[in-house]
C-alpha cells in the first residue's frame, strides 16, 4: 500500500513554521518502515525561539490575567476537539507508533479525559490563610511556574503529551512541548487543536527535533521554569544535571521493572490474562509493563502452561488491522535492542519458554516485529531480570513464601508499579505496603486515571503526574504577610 506523504510544520509563537535551516526528518510506520510523514528538524535556534515565545505569552496580560474559569473553558473545548478528532488521532498514532488501533483509541480517550479533568480544576487552585500571631494576616498565593518544557517519549505520544499539558495549562503556565523524534505526529495535532480551542499565541509551542540538540537545549535554557521529562533513567539524569545549573524544577518519570506477585488463592484465569496483557500491550513498551511475574510454586506449572498457550495464540501484525493483538515495536533500533536482550537471557541461563525471534510471517519482514517472549528461571542478577527491556519480554520466577516474593520484587533499582493477585485481604494490603513502588494494583493491572497520582519510587522518578497532587508541581507558592497593627 502506498501512503500519501504528509508534511507537518511545528508551532512556535502561534505560527506554523519549518525548521530555521530548512531541514526535515522522515517519520516511519514501524509496521513496514515506509516513510509516512516529514516534520521540521528543529535547531537550537528554533528551540530558543519557542522558549522566547512561551515567555512572552506568559507575561502577556491576555494569558496572565485570564480568568481561571476561562482557562478551564479552553481546556473543556480542547477536550471536545480531541474527542471529535479521535478517529484521525488514533489512526495517526497507530501509523506512527505501531500499537493496535484499539489501543490508540484508548490512548486518545485517555488524553481527552485528562483535559476534561484538569479543565474542572483550573479555577480551584487555591492558596490558604495561615494562623499567625495576632494583628497579622498571612496567606499563600498559588502561582504558575512560568515556562514549562515537556519532553515526551515515543511509547504513548498523545496520552503522555496530554498528561502534562493539561495540568500545565490549567495552572496558567505556557508550554514548549518536544515530542520524541520518532513519534511527533499526534503532538503536532494536539498543538493545532489547542490553538483552535483558544489558547493565545505562544501559550502552546510544539518543537520537533532531536533529543541531543533540541531537547538538550530546552532543558538548559535559563528562561525555562519547569521541566517534565518522561524517558530513560540515563537521559533523565542528564536532564537533571542540566536543570541543576539553572535551579530549574524537574518532574521525572523514568520507567520500571514492575513485578506481579501471584498467590495460590488468586482468581487464576483473570491473573493469567492480566499478566499477559500487562507485558504484551503496546509490545511491552510501557514504563508500567509488568515485566516480572513471581508465581507461587503450588500453582506454577498450570499457570505457566496456560500463559504460554495464550501467548502463542496471539496474532501479531500491523496495528491498523482489526485482528491484530500485538503490533511492532516502535523502531528498528528497539527491535535490535529487544532481540539483544533475548540473546543475553539465553546466555545468562534463563529458560526461553516462548518467542524470542522475529516472526516467521514474510508479510511482517519489513516491520519491527518481535514475538511475544517468555523466560522462566530468571534471577535479579540477570540482565533480563533487572534491566528495563521495553519490549515484549516477560521474566517468570517461582516463589515459596510471601517474604521471598516481596524481597525478589523489591530487588531492583526501579520502583514504579506492582500487581498483587490474591483473595486474602490481609495478604493484599500487607504486600501493597511492603512493595517499594509508587503504585499498586490489586487483582487487576494497570489502573491509572487522570485523577489518580502516578509516580515512581527509587530510580523510577521524582514527583507525581495525574490527580490534584500534580498541580503542586505546576504551581509555586508565595507567602504574603500583612501587618495589621
Ligand atoms: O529514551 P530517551 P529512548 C526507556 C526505556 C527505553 C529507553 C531508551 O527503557 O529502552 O528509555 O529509549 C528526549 N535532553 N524509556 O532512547 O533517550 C528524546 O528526544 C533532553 C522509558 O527513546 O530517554 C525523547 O523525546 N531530552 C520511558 C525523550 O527524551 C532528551 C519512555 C526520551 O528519550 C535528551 C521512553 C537530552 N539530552 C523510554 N536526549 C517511560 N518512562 O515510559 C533525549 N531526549
Amino acid at each position: 500500500m502506498t501512503v500519501q506523504l504528509q508534511r507537518f510544520k511545528m508551532l512556535v509563537g502561534g505560527e506554523w513554521k519549518d525548521s530555521s535551516n530548512g531541514l526535515a526528518s522522515s517519520i516511519l510506520d514501524p509496521s513496514n518502515n515506509q516513510v509516512i510523514a516529514e516534520v521540521p528538524r528543529a535547531t537550537k535556534q528554533d528551540a530558543r525561539a519557542a522558549v522566547d515565545a512561551a515567555k512572552t505569552a506568559f507575561h502577556s496580560p491576555e494569558w496572565r490575567d485570564m480568568d481561571s474559569a476561562k482557562r478551564g473553558r479552553i481546556l473543556t473545548k480542547l477536550t471536545g476537539l480531541v474527542r471529535e478528532n479521535s478517529d484521525e488521532l488514533a489512526r495517526l498514532e497507530t501509523m506512527n507508533e505501531g500499537k493496535t488501533l484499539r489501543e490508540s483509541k484508548g490512548d486518545v480517550a485517555w488524553a481527552a479525559r485528562a483535559f476534561e479533568y484538569f479543565a474542572g480544576l483550573a479555577d480551584k487552585i487555591e492558596g490558604e490563610t495561615i494562623p499567625v500571631p495576632p494583628r497579622r494576616l498571612n496567606y499563600t498565593l498559588k502561582e504558575p511556574l512560568g515556562v514549562t518544557v515537556h519532553i515526551v517519549p515515543w511509547n504513548y505520544p498523545i496520552a503522555l503529551a496530554a498528561r502534562s499539558l493539561a495540568p500545565a495549562l490549567a495552572a496558567g503556565n505556557t508550554v514548549v512541548m518536544k515530542p520524541s523524534e520518532i513519534t511527533p505526529l499526534t503532538a503536532i495535532k494536539l498543538g493545532e487543536l489547542a490553538a483552535k480551542a483558544g489558547t493565545p499565541k505562544g501559550v502552546v509551542n510544539v518543537v520537533t527535533g532531536s533529543g541531543s540538540e533540541v531537547g538538550a537545549h530546552l532543558v538548559s535554557d535559563k528562561d525555562v521554569d519547569g521541566i517534565i521529562f518522561t524517558g530513560s533513567d540515563e537521559t533523565g539524569k542528564q536532564v537533571m544535571e542540566a536543570a541543576a545549573r539553572n535551579v530549574t524544577h524537574v518532574l521525572m518519570e523514568l520507567g520500571g521493572k514492575n513485578p506481579h506477585i501471584v498467590f495460590p488463592d488468586a482468581d487464576i484465569p483473570k491473573a493469567i490474562k492480566a499478566v499477559k496483557d500487562g507485558i504484551f500491550t503496546n509490545a511491552g513498551q510501557m514504563c508500567w509493563a509488568g515485566s516480572r511475574a513471581f508465581i507461587h510454586e503450588s500453582i506454577y506449572e498450570g499457570f505457566v502452561r496456560e500463559l504460554v498457550d495464550k501467548t502463542a495464540a496471539m496474532r501479531i501484525g500491523p496495528g491498523l488491522e482489526d485482528s491484530t493483538e500485538m503490533g511492532p515495536v516502535a523502531s528498528k533500533s528497539r527491535q535490535d535492542i529487544v532481540l539483544g536482550y533475548v540473546k543475553d537471557g539465553t546466555e545468562e541461563g534463563a529458560k526461553l519458554l516462548h518467542g524470542g525471534k522475529k516472526p516467521k510471517d514474510p508479510r511482517l519482514d519489513k516491520g519491527n516485529f518481535v514475538e511475544p517472549t517468555i523466560f522462566e528461571n530468571v534471577t535479579g542478577e540477570m540482565k533480563v531480570g533487572s534491566d528495563e527491556i521495553f519490549g515484549p519480554v516477560l521474566s517468570i520466577t517461582k516463589f515459596k513464601t510471601t517474604d521471598e516474593a516481596v524481597t525478589m520484587a523489591n530487588e531492583t533499582d526501579y520502583g514504579l508499579y506492582g500487581g498483587i493477585w490474591t483473595s486474602n485481604l490481609k495478604t493484599a494490603h500487607d504486600v501493597a505496603s511492603r512493595l517499594e513502588v509508587g503504585g499498586v494494583a490489586i487483582n487487576e493491572y494497570l489502573v491509572t486515571f487522570p485523577q489518580t497520582p502516578f509516580g515512581g519510587y527509587k530510580d523510577s522518578g521524582i514527583g507525581h503526574e495525574n490527580g490534584i497532587r500534580a498541580l503542586e508541581y505546576y504551581t509555586r507558592t508565595k507567602n504574603v504577610s500583612v501587618n495589621l497593627g
